[in-house]
């Protein structure tokens, strides 16, 4: 049996993609909520799991440090995917990627008028692509979180960032005006790893995709 690492990142990635684990006959040994370990043995003597960022997970499977991953189709659409092998959407972590702006702020106008707009985001390359597909000018400010500050300071007019419930939105007085695309997790596999060790690989891939489908 070839030896298997798969990367994830905790929270709501690795609570939702654990019944998919377990529908591949892996279950992990810690919990990586309440364990500080990095990396966690399975049920499977040749399986590991290793906790990191969520926008790490692509470069650990990019470097073949990690053979599988899973990652949200936000971080994918940020790292590029370059080299990775997508097979399979997860159908997990699900929400959509917004443009938001304060309640009082006329987003249409603002764009119909050709202002120039100060977008404030985690996600700078899938803003920069969605605005000049619109052919709205806009300067893109780097942020690492907490994304809905920006405009209720001055920081920024408007925000692009992951919305669920919407709660956080109307929490802080904003509101989505515009979806960029629907976001979900994916399953990547590095592309050498998939060569080498193919038999282990497709076994999880068919697990999953039966457990996606029921
Ligand atoms: O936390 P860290 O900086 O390490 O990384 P991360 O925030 O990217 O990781 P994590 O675990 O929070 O999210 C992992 C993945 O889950 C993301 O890459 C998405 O693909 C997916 N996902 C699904 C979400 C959400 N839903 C989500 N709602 N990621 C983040 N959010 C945040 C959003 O950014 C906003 O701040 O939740 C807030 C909005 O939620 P609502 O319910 O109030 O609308
Ligand atoms: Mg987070």
């Amino acid at each position: 049996m070839n030896d298997i690492t798969i990367a994830l990142s905790k929270g709501r990635i690795f609570e939702d993609t654990a019944p998919l684990l377990k529908a591949a006959g892996i279950i992990a040994l810690d919990d990586p909520e309440s364990s500080r370990k990095l990396i966690l043995s399975t049920n499977r003597e040749n399986v590991r799991l290793i906790i990191v960022r969520a926008s790490d997970v692509p470069t650990y499977v990019q470097y073949g440090a990690a053979d599988l991953g899973i990652a949200g189709k936000d971080v994918l659409q940020e790292h590029g995917g370059a080299e990775l092998y997508q097979p399979l959407d997860l159908n997990i972590a699900c929400c959509r990627m917004m443009v938001a702006v304060p309640e009082g702020f006329d987003y249409d106008s603002a764009v119909r008028q050709g202002a120039r707009l100060r977008i404030a985001t985690k996600y700078v390359q899938t803003a920069r692509e969605h605005f000049a597909d619109k052919g709205v000018h806009v300067d893109l400010i780097k942020l690492y979180g907490s994304m809905e500050l920006a405009p209720l300071v001055g920081l920024a007019d408007a925000i692009v960032d992951l919305v669920s419930s919407g709660n956080t939105l109307k929490a802080n007085h904003l509101k989505a005006v515009e979806e960029i695309m629907p976001i979900s997790a994916r399953l990547i596999i590095n592309q050498a790893a998939l060569k080498l060790k193919r038999n282990t690989i497709q076994a999880i891939l068919d697990a999953f995709s039966t457990a996606i489908k029921k």
